[in-house]
Formats: structure tokens, sequence, C-alpha cells
């Protein structure tokens, strides 16, 4: 396969101000006719993009080209053009009804929608199918009216009407030239919900959520979230909505999250329907994140796009970080930040440290697609806050408003957006650029010795970045380090928390007038995406999670408690739990913390999150073991009573979304989370009664999850009773897929492979196959079966996807990547997949490119 290099960029030797599109809608043969100014910028002929277009007929200037006229080879349509501009129109035919693929134009729930990003135009029209060529957007779309009522565009409306034979049409302008990769189509028998938004400027903008007829009332916590991310904007960064309309489209059949078209965002559902009866506290909170985040893009990636994909973080990251700050904003910044350190080191830290490493800005790809990672997102984000930090908030926003105002209108590079923060900000950014060049996370070692005669503390730093793929002997980063200092005898702050910036590979920083023996705390505010290790014992850890005025360090400080107890237990079978009991017991008992930040901060840690830590040779059975043995260790050290007390007196039976609404369901699901550690039927009745009486998703699932996890009767009842409530709400029985693909019990990998064969289960339904496969893939005990079930089974299942969807199956890969990681037994097993396959027939390119690499 032929792979592509940042290094290799060239400008486009075509440009294309003007594109008319007009569409002639049908499920079965949509035929699609595009006329195209195109203007010399270079040298050489005119290459479109082509992929599964049958091409009906070319024209240059108004005269029919012959065959020979042109050249169709390999997915390039190649046009000798004499002169410095011309007309080009093309006419195809493409067949939505039969793309699988889920890029293009295709069909879900009998409507019709596209996904462009990042090379599916090519599989609409022929047209340079690159960010960097930026053309105005007039399109026509015809089709049948009862079929398709509902018929949208990028920009604004500017025509509509019937025509002969039960037909209509609409007409869309769209006056901000944008790359292909932000055009779409809906055509369908929708319904909005529709509002309104008044810009800073005064402007009207008319809102509109598209949905199945009869999901509009789930839609409403979506247009908050729309509006609030609007008026965010403005304040934060002075940015306004620019177009008359901006509409949203939720579809069931979609690969990824949702896409931010320009004006004209299309959404998974899963990210725009939300009711108290459907969805959980997290999916609400996801919704909001993600209308927000494809709402940002509207600047940072449609007015101000990317020059090639190397430079996708341009936009990803920037635009994660800007929805983490919004949502930190709406709800509760502390409970943000630790959930998304979370999802940082469950999914980029492993990435980081495998065969699939790359950095922030890679250098190479086979398919663009794979490189939608948690690298490129959330380590983009990380990025920017450490250059946010590093700025301050008022040098910062200069940067930003330097970067809108040089760019706007631009398809820009990382570089582009560096510069300006510098420029804008007056900083040096040199050696911070290292982030977006360099992959593998740092680690950096501190050392704290105490002088008690001089009243001072000296504190030592290390770092290294470590070898990955391709990269080895690596400069020292450019780290933003918040630091600061607790009285280990008076429990309060030694003077205020410091920012270092550690930019040598070892520094020292010394601390005056330090009156007692001092506890550190360090990369506060997890203030750098780097593992921190230090001398501090198990008792400086339960020091600061009790005394640690940084709610992100308190909440490190009972992770770091926990996971060195598992690693022990682990490595030693050790399993000295008294001082982690009694941070655990002190935590819930202290009244001035929040129920949520209380109930993220007693979790224990994923056994991914152990298996990571460990590092080699792991074994998952000793993993599950330890973790479960922790989990009895708290049950009875901290007191079945305490823990089924705090179950039931946070269950008052009212149900508000508000922060403290979220946080009483979340800690009261702990709590009880913690009474399954050791299912008596004690437990068992909690739980199903909590099910039964359940209000909200969030109570009933989570009473589910547990029950599923036993092999108590009431595990068939809730789990009959759930699938009868809910089996005509595919978001909703995708839960029931996942919480038994989760579970690890008895039997647990013949009953995910027994519900493969359920009537409701389809690999044609990205979320459905999610839903299982997916799930099922994470849950690692299982997964790794010792007897490599687990993994013939996911490994099946993905070559079964890659036949028809690449990109969803392509993501699957990545558990297998692990398999350096595992015990020798487990990684032969794990290789033997990846190399089956490797050699699949006609595995597709995406598929190939992450499976052969993980072998590597
Ligand atoms: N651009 C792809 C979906 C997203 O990140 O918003
Ligand atoms: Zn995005």
């Amino acid at each position: 396969p032929t792979i592509t290099r940042r290094e290799d960029y060239a400008p486009p030797a075509w440009r294309i101000p003007d594109i008319s599109l007009a569409f002639d809608l049908d499920a079965d043969r949509t035929r699609v006719r595009a006329v195209l100014k195109v203007e010399r910028a270079g040298d050489g002929p005119l290459v479109l993009d082509g992929d599964d277009l049958d091409l009906k007929s070319v024209a240059v200037d108004g005269r029919v080209l012959g065959e020979g006229d042109y050249t169709l080879a390999d997915g390039k349509l190649v046009i000798p053009i004499p002169g410095d501009a011309a007309t080009v129109e093309t006419l195809v035919e493409i067949a939505p009804a039969a793309n699988t693929k889920l890029m293009g134009l295709y069909a879900s729930g009998g409507n019709l929608c596209t996904q462009c990003e990042a090379e599916g135009f090519r599989r609409i029209t022929f047209f340079p199918d690159r960010p960097d060529v930026l053309s105005r957007y007039s399109v026509e779309l015809k089709a049948d009216k009862a079929r398709y009522p509902v018929l949208l565009s990028n920009g604004n409306p500017v025509a509509s009407g019937d025509l002969a034979d039960g037909r209509h049409f609409a007409r869309w302008d769209d006056p901000f030239p944008k790359p292909c990769y932000l055009f779409a189509v809906v055509a369908g028998d929708l319904r909005a919900l529709e509002d309104s938004f008044e810009t800073m400027s005064g402007r009207h903008v008319k809102l509109g959520i598209w949905v199945r007829p009869g999901d509009v009332e789930k839609c409403r916590h979506a247009m908050q979230a729309l509006k609030d991310s609007m008026r965010w904007d403005e304040v934060h960064y002075g940015r306004e909505y620019d177009l008359e309309v901006f509409n949203i489209v939720a579809v069931d059949d979609f690969n990824f999250g949702a896409m931010e078209n320009k004006g004209l965002n299309v959404f998974n559902s899963k990210y725009i329907l939300a009711d108290a009866e459907t969805a959980t506290d997290a999916d609400f909170d996801a919704v909001a994140a993600v209308v927000a985040h494809e709402y940002f893009h509207n600047w940072t990636g449609n007015r101000v796009t990317c020059r090639d994909w190397f430079q996708l973080s341009l936009k990803e990251g920037l635009t994660v970080f800007r929805d983490q700050s919004f949502s930190a904003d709406m709800g509760s910044p502390a409970v943000k930040r630790i959930e998304d350190v979370r999802a940082l080191r469950a999914a980029q830290f492993q990435e980081d440290a495998g065969p699939l490493a790359h950095p922030v800005r890679p250098e190479s790809y086979i398919e663009i697609s794979n490189f939608y990672t948690a690298t490129v997102y959330n380590k983009g984000a990380e990025v920017i806050r450490m250059a946010a930090t590093l700025l301050g908030p008022e040098n910062y926003r200069k940067g930003t408003d330097l970067y809108f105002a040089r760019h706007d209108g631009e398809a820009a590079t990382v570089e582009d957006w560096v510069k300006a923060l510098e420029d804008g900000g007056g900083t040096d950014f040199g050696q911070f650029r290292l982030w977006y060049s360099q992959a593998g996370t740092p680690s950096v070692t501190a050392d704290l010795a105490y002088d008690a005669a001089a009243k001072s503390a000296t504190l030592t730093l290390a770092q290294a970045v470590p070898d990955t793929p391709g990269q080895s002997k690596k400069a020292p980063m450019h780290i933003p380090l918040k630091i600061a200092l607790f009285g280990r005898e008076s429990g309060s702050l030694l003077g205020p928390e410091q920012l270092f910036q550690l930019r040598s590979a070892s520094a020292t920083m010394t601390f005056e007038n330090v009156g007692e023996p001092p506890v550190l705390s360090i990369n506060r505010g997890f203030s750098a995406p780097v593992t921190v290790e230090t001398k501090r014992s198990a008792a400086d850890f339960a020091f600061l999670s009790a005394h640690d005025d940084d709610p992100f360090a308190r909440y490190e400080a009972m992770q770091q408690l926990m996971m060195d107890r598992l690693v022990d237990a682990v490595k030693t079978g050790g399993t000295d739990a008294a001082p982690l009991v009694e941070a655990v017991g002190r935590t819930i008992r202290n009244q001035a913390l929040d129920h949520a930040f209380i109930g993220e901060s007693i979790l224990l840690p994923t056994e991914t999150m152990v298996a990571e830590r460990l590092g080699a040779n792991v074994d998952p059975d000793a993993v599950h073991t330890a973790r479960e043995g922790l989990r009895r260790a708290l049950l009875e050290g901290v007191g079945r009573e305490t823990w089924a007390a705090l179950h039931a007196g946070l269950s008052d039976g009212v149900y508000d979304l508000s922060a403290d609404g979220k946080g009483r369901r979340r800690l009261k699901n702990v709590a009880l989370g913690y009474l399954f550690a050791d299912a008596d039927d004690g437990a068992v009745a909690a739980a199903e009664a909590q099910y039964q009486a359940a209000t909200n998703m969030t109570d009933r699932i989570a009473a589910l999850g547990l029950l599923v996890d036993t092999d108590a009767p009431a595990r068939e009842r809730v789990l009959q009773d759930f699938y009868e409530r809910f089996k005509g709400d595919a978001l909703v029985l995708d839960k029931w897929f996942t919480a038994q693909a989760l579970a690890t019990g008895e039997g647990a990998l013949e009953k995910a492979i027994a519900l493969s064969a359920h009537p409701d289960f389809t690999i044609r339904n990205p979320n459905r196959f999610r839903s299982l496969v997916g799930a099922l893939a994470m849950n690692q005990f299982v997964f790794h079966r010792k007897d490599g079930a687990g993994y013939r089974f996911v490994a099946d299942k993905l070559l079964e996807v890659d036949a028809i969807n690449p990109q969803t199956a392509a993501r699957f890969i990545a558990p297998f990547g692990r398999w350096r990681r595992m015990e020798d037994a487990r990684a032969a097993m794990m290789r033997a997949e990846l190399e089956r396959i490797v050699a699949a027939p006609g595995v597709s390119r995406d598929t190939f490119e992450m499976a052969s690499k993980s072998l590597a």
C-alpha cells in the first residue's frame, strides 16, 4: 500500500473557487452533476479523485470529452487542460443503499446522509479530495417528496419548491469557501426541534435539530447545549456564528461520534437523543460535549481549516481543548478534569506506549482514517492546555485572536498555530514544539529532600522520553509542572503553588522557610501529560488524599494509593489495605467534599489501567484476582453497613439533572458497586429494588450492570425486563448488549458469543457492533481468557465487519496490539490473530495498516 508522508506535501496545481452540485437523489441510484470552475495554480493536468463512482460524462468548457481525452485509473481522473482556467463538468452515478462503508452518500434508517471526512467526498463526485482546496458550494437537491420531504445541505437555504411527478427540490448556497470534507447532504423524513439564537452582533440564527418523527422531545438537552456553546464561544474566544441557519441531523448508522460539516452537523444519534428514561448522566454529558465540540469546529476547523491531514490536531486537539473547557465551565471543573485525565490515560497513554504510538503531528500514514486517535485528539488537547497554562489566560487569548485574524479563510498548519500563540502571547515556544513531533509519554522522576536545620527542601527533577516506533534518542521536553508542598504536621500549604518549567533532562528546585517536614504535591491539575515517579509512601498519599487543596491532586493521591496496592498484590500477593481503607473511609465521611468528587476518587483503577502500570508479563487473571481482592477488602474494611447506609441515604427517588443530582447518583452507584464486591442477598435485593424503582437510566443500568455479574435469579429477571421495556429503542438496546459483554462471571464469554446470534445483533450498525464486540474487547478479563477464545471471537467479528466497513473494523486492532505486554502464552495467541488478520484475503487497507504496525 502507498504511504503518504508529511515531507512530501506540495500545494495543489489547480484551485477550484466555485463548485455547483446537482443531486438527483434516490437510494438505489443517485445522479450527481458537478460543475467546477478551475484555475491553474501550478504545473500539470487537472487531477480529480474518485472512488466507486460510475462516470457517465466529462465536459470541459461545454465540450464533451471522448474516452481518449482523459484517463481514469487507480481512483484518479486526469484531464489535460491547456489554458489557465476552465469549467469542468462531470456526471456520475452512485448507489447509496449499497454503501456499507458509511463514507460518502449512504442510506440510514430510510434517509440519505453523507460523511466526507477524511476522504469520503471522492465517493460522491470527482474532486481534488484534499483539505487545502477551498471552494464556494452551491447545491441543488431533487428527490421524491413523500419519501424525502426534508432536503438539507451546507450554508443558507436559497430556494425550494415542487416539481412534476411528486418530486421537489431545494437549493443551498454556502458563502464560506470550504474544503470538500465539510460538505454534507441530508434527505429524509425528519422532524426538527427548532429554536433561535441571537449572536453578539445581534444577528438571528435559526437552529434546527432534525430527527425521526417521535424523537423531537429527546433533543432538548442537545439544543440547550448548542445555545450554551454559541454563547460560550463568543465570550471566551470572541467567535460569532456566521450563517443564517445552523442544522444538526441525527442518524443511527455512523462510524464516529459526529461531524462538523459547515452549518449542517451530522451526528450519531447517540450524541443527540437524551431523556431521563433512556440516557444516563454520562450520556447527557456526552451529548453536551459533542454538540459543543462540533459547534466549536465552526471556527477551529471550518473557518480555519487544515492544510493537509498531518495537521489534523490543529483542529481536533484545539477543539477538544475547547469542548473540555466548555464542559468544565458548565459543570464541575474538578470532576471534568478527573474524567478527562482518566480518558487520556485509558486510551492515549496506552497508545503512546504501544506499537501504534505516533506524534500529535504524524509523519506518515497509509490510511488517514486510522489517525483519528487519542493522541491527535486528547494528547493534542493537553498540548494546547499546557500552552494556555504557560501563557496565562490573557496572553493565550491574544494568541488565539491573532490566530483567527491571520488565518481566517485559510488552510493552516500546526506551525501557524504555534507561531500565532508565540507572537500574540509574547513567548518562545521553540522547545515546546517538540510536543508535536516527539511521540511517547514523558516520564518525570521527582525526589524531595528536606534539610530540617536549614529549613529548606530541594526537589530534584529528571525527565525521559521513551523510544517509540521510528523514534529514539529524544530531546528533553518543555514540561510545565504545578507544584506545592504541604506541612506533614500542620496539614497546610507551605507557600503558594508554583509553576515549574522543566526544560532540561534534570533540574533542581529549592524551597526556603520550610518549617516542618514537607509532603510533595506535583503535576497538580495534571498540568502536563506525563507520568510522575516519586518516592512518596502510602502514608504520603493518604495524607494528600486528605489534605491536598487541588482536587485533581487529591484524587490522584487516592488513585496512587490504590494502584500501588494493586501492583503489590499482583507481584507479591501482599494486601495490606489498611492505609487505603482508612483514606476511603475518611473521604466518604468528609462532608466538605461534593458527592461526585467522592464517587470519582474512591473508584478503583480499571484492570486495564493496572495492566498498563505493570508494563510487562501481564497475567490478566492475576490482575482480576488482585482487584477483586482489594474491592472486597474495601467492602469489609470500610464496612458493609457503611456502604449500605451510603447507598440507602442517597436513594431518595428524586431525579434532577443538576450537578448535585448527578453527584448523588454517582456516589450512590459507586457504593452499590462496593456492596457487590461480595454480592450477598442484601446487595442483590438492593440492586433489584433500585432497578425496579428507577426513574432514570443512570440508576437502572447501574443496577443491571451489577446484577449481570452474578448468578442470582434476579439476573435473568432484570435482563428480560430491560429487553422488553426497551427493545424498540436501538440506543438503549446497545446498553443491554454492553452490560452483558462487560460481565466477568462464569461463562461470560460463551454468553457474549451467544448474543452475537441474537436477532437484534447486526454488524451493519457500528453502534451495535461496538456495543457487543467493542465492549468485549475492552473487558480485559474475558477478552484475554486463557484459552484464547476471546481473541478468536473478536478477530472473527473484526474480519466479518472489515469486509463491509473497514473504518469500524480497524478500530478493534488496538487491543491486540498490546500483545508485547502480556505473558508469553497470551502474547503468542494475540500475535497469531494479528497474523491471521494481516493475511486475510481482501483485508482492507485500514485494517492492514493497524494490524501490520501492531506486529512490527
Ligand atoms: N472531524 C471528525 C469528527 C470530530 O472530531 O468532530
Ligand atoms: Zn472534532
